[in-house]
This record gives structure tokens, C-alpha cells and sequence, in this order.
């Protein structure tokens, strides 16, 4: 609901709360229609005898009655208005009694109580609590909590944080329990979960001998689908505790799988609430991708229980304190799982697939949104509305972050660090200035005299800085000179403010190599330290200049390996030396980086040649790079299928000046089809050799092999090849996983004949009709089919099984063909800009949190041709304009309108 136009929060306006509140106890009388809350604070001024009032923050609360130190509090002497509870002039310590009533039923906005198929859950982050009860709704005020859960027997699983402390069935019939947190925590960590439920549970013991009880509850009739999400809290548990040396601090783990959720998973304390698609999961159902996803988000929620729990956040602009700190550790807990059990060369090409995945998804999500109106430090400075800033930015790129200190620290220098962290910090809630000093303490011990003081502006800076690099060798003197040079332009609100028109460089570690022109490693020194391959260069100034003495030939750099920095490399390789670094280059990522920019080159030529109307052919050397990574038998199946990738059309659209969508696909398209033309005998024999028969596995080295053959499957079924459109039928038909089945239809209905698409289509929906999680993909294909227009997304939408109340549903056909089907959108007549703006508004209606990230569609609408741009403002005026819009959907409207230009 609107409740008034923008309002912008500033992190230095940060002001402590005056109030203490060390104990809340909460009464709730469940029932959907009309829940009734009682909530006991005991408060304590911070300051004894300051006079400030007690803002306590509420919305959509009906207020029964007040009490403070068991007096009732009458009604002329509090404030109250639509966003707060204002209790002027209480005594240093007192005990306020609120009761209050909500509506969980009607709630569809799926923040604070709400019910989903039947069940009652919460979602508190970042400011659902206030739509409880009223309260000091911010992470730095921290509570032990007292729950009492009261509800008819037909809720017979009442949860909430922490330990169960006593049952019982009431006089009237209904059960009452209560729970305990015996750990302080904010309010955005509290949560409840009521009905009728079924549970996997396991035992296990941590490091220091204690047993704890792990527990995966899900709606009834999906018990056979949880053994992976708990099989992966086990991992996640043994792993924190060896990794970090970190251990479950509550006698019980709790996870619950709900249907309906605004994003992937909540880490209240003790008391985890999962998207259901992040904990469902068996062969016949998901896929290898979906595996992978459980296993990393459970990870991510289980770890937050330190980074995040233990240790929170002072302000909501400290986000990426947690957030960013977690994303690091489930992305190096999944790497270490996929490296588990592998030989050394092979862990080392499971780890790099991790981290090209991981970097892929940085350079098609956070690049663009850090080149846009939407623009901002990991560290925002302001925000509208908190709900907008769950970015991939605070995520991503704060994962990043975090990794360039654990690269500049070392392995156990970054372990110090964290112990550092949590001696300094545990129980407390802080800043990301206060995260770095403690690993600065570790970083100065290891270099004396200097610190992280330029590395602390990748807190404050937005945009993704580019580094030029160029090499001077001098044959006599067998010395190469390289210099790196970085710059970072002002971006989003950056350019409203004096800040951005002052950025200055950062600390940004560098790692490279050169290689001689048969690909092997020149050895390289620095400062007299034994001589590498790889080299970790820190640059920490505009411009700096490293010599290399020694290299006995012209060297082709192999530039930031590993993806050392999120930035931008400016290096004017040939692309004979890109040919040579993506055959040769022993950094299995910077190999990876060298085919994508040749493909990259490949498809930005040809688009261009589209929008020319010339004809189109591929470049010979282009295509053998192609076939020595297809047939280069040192290489992994897994590896093959990133190295064998095309770039996605969002990374190539970073790299055009004015955005072409349909030019890009064609261009993108011509080079599938064709390369599958020009090596159908290696992709035949991929197909043909990585075929995974017998029971399934989502282990890396399967999952691997079915990624390279159903990628293989695509470019021949792309190129028209009559035997591979059997074969696509057969794999459907005789598939005994999710992944393969799905591979199979996805190349149908995307190259295949029309009557066998609609005919596999139709049977895969008559097959799984009553699984909501494969239904979402039978949308989502749909969705970002090439042929898919908004006629036929209208279509599908009218369909029984669509609604936009469902998230997961929303997000599978509304949210796929706005944000991953450029082609079908971006029409010049507008029609696919109207389909978003009627979309956006229905769901603002019902859903702000969601609505906004639909809104975000066109946050870069000034970067695209010039006949696209004025469609899309018009459309996002037509937004802005409309009454009663959420403060969500406005922020990123008005900022996409006022700072995109
Ligand atoms: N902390 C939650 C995100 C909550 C988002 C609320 N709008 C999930 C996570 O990052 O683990
Ligand atoms: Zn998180």
C-alpha cells in the first residue's frame, strides 16, 4: 500500500536507538482470518533519564489495547498513525503490554504472517516484523524471545525460534506450546510456522560432542523428496565446523519448505524458511541445476546462523555484512563439495566451474545493475525502500568483496581474520567497516606498515572499474614491463552526488600469467620471490608498473585469473592470442575467459551484420578454437560445457553500445546453428560419449556430462540435424531424470518440429500437473522459448495452473519472458512494454516486494536503439503515473526515469 512518495533514508543519519529491549515475550492466538498477538517488552532506556518518547513501528495492525507495567495505558496518551506507536514518557525500565490483530489470510503480500496453502509462516526480513506487531523493527535492537504458539488441533506442528520448552492441549481444545531463544537476536530473525506438515529428521553430532536434532518439514506428501536438503545440512554443518571451526550453537535446526515465498530461503534463528524449490527434490523432479541450488542455498542459510546471526547487521545498509560474507562461504562450500573425492587436477577443474558459473552470473546480473539508474555501493548510501536493495550487488559483488580480502589475506590469514571477527564481534550488531578492520588487523601483521584503507572504498564506490593493461618487452634485455592502469566513471545516483565525481582508485589484487607463444608458463618473479606461474599483483594506485626480467620470448598475457577482481580487463589481445590462450592457458578460468571474448567478438561482428541485412558466415579460426575445446581430451565434461557455452545475451549486451536485442539473437542463433553444422561429427561424439545410464546421481562429474551432451543435443538439433531430432524424442520418452527430460523438451520446442513440441509439451504437462515445482519449468520454458510472443505468454497466463499470487508461478512465465526473453519483449510497437506495465501493476496490487523486481526490466532502457528508448519510457511513466503505486515499485521507476540517462 502507498503510504506516501519517496522518502530517502540516508546511512549517515544512522542514530541508535534509545531503547534497550532484552526481553520479548509473544502470545499469538493463530487463526487465518483474524491472529491475535500479545507481545511483552521490557524496556530500558539506553541513556537513564533521557525523556525521548517510545516509537515502536506497526503496519496494517489493528491495536486492541496497551498496557505499561500491568496499568492499562490510556489511549490519549500514545500517538498512534499508519507506519507507528508512539509512547511518550515512560519510566527508564518499564513492561509494555500490546495486543494487537492481524490478518494472515488476507495478507498476500508474503511479509509478516501469512498463510500458504493452508499452513501459517512468516517472513520478517528486512521489515515484516511490523506487520506482527508494533516494534522496534530494526536489526541493532536485540531480544531473547519467549513464543507461545495457540492454535486448533488441525495445526499440529506449531514451530517457532529456538528450543521447545513445554506443550499442552488447552481446555478448549486447542494446543499451546512455547519456545525459547536463548540467544539475543533482531527482530527480522524471528518466525513461526503452523499446520499440518511431514518431517525428515536426522541426529548428528558436532565437533564438540554435543547432538543436535536436523530437521526438513514440507507439505504432506513430499517426504520423498527432502533426503538431499537434509543430506546437505549435514555437509553444511560438518563443513562450518571444519572450515571455520564453527559449530551449532542450538540444540535443534529446524528448516520448512513453504509454496508460496518471495525469494529463496529466510535464516530466522533456528527456524529456516525455504522457497519449496530450494528443498524438493528427487530425480524424477529436478534437476541437476535445482540439485545444485539446494545444496548452496541450504549452505547459505546454515552459514548465516554466524554471519548474520551470531554476528547482525547495525543498519539495514550494512546488508552486505551478512549477505556478502555468506555468499562467499556457500560459494566455497559448493566448490569444496564439487572438489570432494576428485583427484588434484581434477578438483582443481571442479573448483574452476564453480567459480565460471559464479562469475558468469556476476557479469549477466550485477554489471548491468552496476551501469544502470539502480546503480550502488555493496555499502548503499540511501535507499527508498530497504526491499529494493536485495541486489546482486549486495550479494554478488559483496561476495567478491569478501573473496579479494580472503585472495589478499591467504587461506589462513582470511580464517585469523574471521576468528578475529567473531572474538571482537560475537552478539553484536555491526558495520562492514567493522569486518574489515578485523581482518586488517590480520592484514598488517602479514605486511607491516600497510593497511586496508584504499581497499575500504570498494565499500562507498559504485560501478565496475576497468583495468588497462599493457605489456613493453624489450627482447635484448628479456624484460617485460606491465602496467596497470584502472578507472571507475560515476554511475546511478553517484552522478547526482559530489561523491561520485570523486572516486578514487581502489585496492584491486591482480593475478596473472604469461605464456610463450607455444602456451607454456614463463616463470615469473616478483621482488626476489622464488619464480611462479601465477603472479598476485596489488594494485592500489591509478597507474603502477611491475617489470619482469627473464621471459625469453614475446609473452601473451594471461589476464586475471581466477577473476582476482570484479572488473572490467582492457587488453587489445589478437585473436590469434585468444585462440592460443583458450587452447593453452594452464589457469582453467582464464582459458574460459579467453573463448568467451573470442565468441563474444564473434557474435557482436555478426550482429552488426544483421542489422546491415549482410550475410552471415563464421570465421574458421573462431570455429576451430570451438573444435579444439570439443575434442581436447584433457578437458572434463563439466568444464567442455562452460568452455563450449555461448556468452548470454545480457554479457554480450553489456558490450554494445545501443542495445539490439533481436539482432543479438539472430546473430547468437546463426552461430549455435552453425557451429553445429560445421562440427556435427564432435558434437555427435559428445552427445554419443557422455550418456549417464543406470541410476542417477547429481554428482558433478554426471551432472557434467549431461550438461555437455544436452549442450551438444542444442547445436545439432539447432542445425537441423534429422538424427539428433530423434534422439531429442528418445531422451524425452526414455529419460530417467529431470535434467535430461527437460534438455530433451527444451530442444524440442526450441528447434525441434512444431507438432513434436506441442506434443511433448502437452504430454509433459498432463505427466506433472499436480507438481507445482515442475510446472514452474514447463512455464519457464515456455516462457523463453524463441518463438515465444506475448501473445503467447497472454495464452499461457489464461491457462488453470497460472496464477500471479504464487511467486514461483509469477516468476516462472510473467517474470522469464520479461527479464529472459529480450527477443519477445523488446518489440518496437511497445507491445511487449504494455504486457510489463499491466504486469507490473497487477502485482503491485498484491505483492509490492515482487512487483519491484518485475519493475526492474527496464532499468537500462536508455542503453538500448534509439527506436526501443522511447517506448520504454513511455511505458515507465505510464508506471510512475499510476495512483496509489507502491513506495517499492516507485524507487525503481523514478530512479530508472531520473538517473538512467
Ligand atoms: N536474508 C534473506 C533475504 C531476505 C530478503 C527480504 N526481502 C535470505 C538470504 O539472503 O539468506
Ligand atoms: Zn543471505
Amino acid at each position: 500500500m502507498r503510504t506516501d512518495t519517496s522518502v530517502t533514508i540516508y546511512r549517515k543519519d544512522y542514530r541508535p536507538y534509545p531503547f534497550e529491549i532484552p526481553e520479548v515475550a509473544l502470545a499469538f492466538d493463530l487463526e487465518p482470518e483474524v491472529t491475535t498477538v500479545t507481545s511483552r517488552l521490557t524496556v530500558r532506556r539506553r541513556t537513564a533519564g533521557d525523556t525521548a518518547p517510545l516509537v515502536l513501528d506497526g503496519s496494517e495492525l489493528e491495536l486492541v489495547s496497551v498496557h505499561v507495567d500491568g496499568a492499562a495505558w490510556d489511549a490519549g496518551r500514545h500517538t498512534l498513525t499508519a507506519e507507528t506507536l508512539t509512547l511518550p514518557g515512560l519510566p527508564d525500565q518499564a513492561v509494555v503490554e500490546i495486543v494487537s490483530r492481524c490478518r494472515p489470510q488476507a495478507n498476500s503480500t508474503l511479509m509478516g504472517l501469512y498463510v500458504s496453502s493452508g499452513n501459517f509462516f512468516t517472513q520478517c526480513e528486512a521489515e515484516g516484523f511490523r506487520r506482527i506487531t508494533w516494534f522496534a523493527d530494526r536489526p541493532d535492537v536485540m531480544s531473547r524471545y519467549r513464543v507461545t504458539l495457540r492454535a486448533l488441533p488441525e495445526y499440529p506442528h506449531l514451530l517457532s525460534n529456538g528450543n521447545l520448552v513445554a506443550s499442552r492441549t488447552l481446555p478448549d481444545g486447542r494446543q499451546e506450546v512455547e519456545w525459547e531463544d536463548p540467544f539475543p537476536k533482531p527482530c527480522y530473525l524471528f518466525a513461526l510456522v503452523a499446520g499440518q506438515l511431514t518431517c525428515r529428521e536426522t541426529r548428528a553430532r558436532t565437533a564438540s560432542g554435543r547432538e543436535v536434532l536436523l530437521q526438513v518439514y514440507s507439505d504432506p506428501g513430499s517426504e520423498d523428496r527432502t533426503a538431499w536438503a537434509l543430506e546437505s545440512l549435514e555437509r553444511a554443518l560438518r563443513w562450518d565446523e571444519t572450515r571455520f571451526g564453527l559449530e551449532l550453537d542450538l540444540d535443534r535446526f529446524m528448516v520448512v519448505a513453504v509454496r508460496d515465498f518471495n525469494m529463496g530461503a529466510m535464516e530466522n534463528k533456528g527456524l529456516n524458511i525455504f522457497n519449496a524449490a530450494y528443498v524438493l527434490a528427487n530425480p524424477d523432479t529436478a534437476t541437476d541445476a535445482n540439485y545444485e541450488g539446494i545444496e548452496s542455498v541450504i549452505g547459505h542459510e546454515y552459514f548465516h546462523n554466524w554471519t548474520g546471526n551470531r554476528v547482525t547487521c547495525r543498519d539495514w545498509f550494512q546488508l552486505s555484512l551478512k549477505e556478502g560474507l555468506t555468499v562467499f562461504r556457500d560459494q566455497e562450500f559448493s566448490a569444496d563439495m564439487m572438489a570432494h573425492g576428485l583427484d588434484a587436477a581434477a578438483a582443481a577443474s571442479a573448483r574452476a566451474v564453480k567459480r565460471i558459473d559464479d562469475v558468469a552470473t556476476l557479469r549477466a546480473a550485477q554489471f548491468p545493475e552496476d551501469a544502470g539508474p539502480m546503480a550502488h555501493p555493496i555499502r548503499p548510501e540511501s535507499y527508498q525502500e530497504i526491499g529494493n536493495f536485495y541486489t546482486a550487488t549486495v550479494y554478488e559483488k559483496g561476495a567478491e568483496v569478501i573473496r579479494m580480502q580472503h585472495t589478499l589475506l591467504g587461506e589462513q590469514g582470511f580464517r585469523a581474520g574471521m576468528d578475529e571477527y567473531f572474538r571482537r564481534h560475537d552478539g553484536q550488531a555491526v558495520t562492514c567497516d567493522d569486518f574489515v578492520a578485523a581482518m586488517e588487523s590480520v592484514y598488517t601483521r602479514q605486511h607491516p606498515g600497510r593497511d586496508l584503507s584504499v581497499f575500504r572504498r570498494w565499500y562507498r564506490q559504485a560501478g565496475t572499474p576497468r583495468v588497462a593493461v599493457s605489456l613493453a618487452y624489450d627482447a635484448a634485455t628479456r624484460r617485460c614491463a606491465v602496467t596497470l592502469s584502472q578507472r571507475c566513471a560515476p554511475v546511478g545516483v553517484e552522478k547526482t552526488t559530489a561523491d561520485g565525481a570523486d572516486k578514487p582508485p581502489l585496492h584491486i589484487p591482480f593475478a596473472m600469467g604469461l605464456l610463450d607463444r607455444a602456451g607454456r608458463p614463463l616463470p615469473l618473479s616478483l621482488d626476489g620471490a622464488p619464480a611462479v606461474d601465477t603472479v598476485l599483483l596489488e594494485l592500489t594506485t591509478e597507474r603502477q608498473e611491475w617489470v619482469f626480467d627473464g621471459i625469453s620470448s614475446e609473452p601473451v598475457p594471461s589476464l586475471l585469473r581466477g577473476f582476482s577482481a570484479p572488473v572490467i580487463v582492457e587488453y587489445p589481445w589478437r585473436d590469434d592470442q585468444l585462440a592460443l590462450l583458450s587452447a593453452h592457458d594452464p589457469d582453467p578460468f582464464a582459458r574460459w575467459e579467453a573463448g568467451q571474448e573470442l565468441a563474444t567478438r564473434q557474435i557482436l561482428a555478426l550482429a552488426a551484420r544483421v542489422q546491415q541485412g549482410d550475410a552471415l558466415s563464421l570465421q574458421p579460426a573462431f570455429v576451430e578454437a570451438w573444435r579444439t575445446l570439443l575434442t581436447d581430451p584433457r578437458l572434463d565434461a563439466a568444464y567442455r560445457a562452460r568452455a563450449l557455452a555461448l556468452p548470454s545475451e545480457k554479457t554480450l549486451a553489456e558490450r554494445m553500445t545501443d542495445i539490439d536485442p533481436p539482432a543479438l539473437a539472430v546473430a547468437r542463433d546463426f552461430v549455435r546453428a552453425d557451429l553445429g553444422r560445421q562440427l556435427a561429427q564432435a558434437w555427435t561424439a559428445a552427445f554419443e560419449n557422455n550418456q549417464t545410464p543406470g541410476a542417477y546421481s547429481p554428482a558433478p562429474v554426471p551432472a557434467g556430462r549431461r550438461a555437455l551432451k544436452n549442450l551438444a543435443l542444442s547445436h545439432l538439433m539447432a542445425a537441423g540435424d534429422a538424427r539428433a531430432q530423434a534422439w531429442a524424442l528418445e531422451q524425452y520418452d526414455q529419460a530417467g531424470n529431470m535434467t535430461d527430460r527437460l534438455g530433451a523438451l527444451g530442444a524440442l520446442v526450441n528447434h525441434g518440429r512444431p507438432d513434436d513440441a506441442t506434443r511433448t509439451l502437452g504430454d509433459f504437462y498432463e505427466q506433472w500437473q499436480q507438481d507445482p515445482l515442475v510446472i514452474d519449468k514447463w512455464f519457464a520454458l515456455q516462457a523463453t522459448a524463441r518463438s515465444t510472443s506475448v501473445e503467447t505468454v497472454r495464452g499461457l497466463m489464461a491457462h488453470p495452473a497460472f496464477t500471479l499470487r504464487n511467486p514461483n508461478r509469477a516468476r516462472a512465465l510473467v517474470f522469464q519472458f520479461c527479464l529472459n526473453n529480450a527477443r519477445g519483449l523488446h518489440l518496437p510497437d511497445g507491445s511487449g512494454y504494455a504486457f510489463w506495465v499491466e504486469q507490473v501493476l497487477a502485482l503491485d496490487a498484491l505483492n509490492p516486494e515482487i512487483a519491484a523486481r518485475l519493475a526492474r526490466a527496464l532499468d537500462n532502457w536508455a542503453r538500448y536503439t534509439p527506436a526501443l528508448r522511447e517506448p520504454m519510457r513511455r511505458a515507465l511513466e505510464k508506471v510512475r503515473a499510476h495512483a496509489g503505486l507502491s513506495r517499492n515499485v516507485n524507487e525503481i521507476v523514478s530512479k530508472a526515469l531520473e538517473l538512467a540517462a
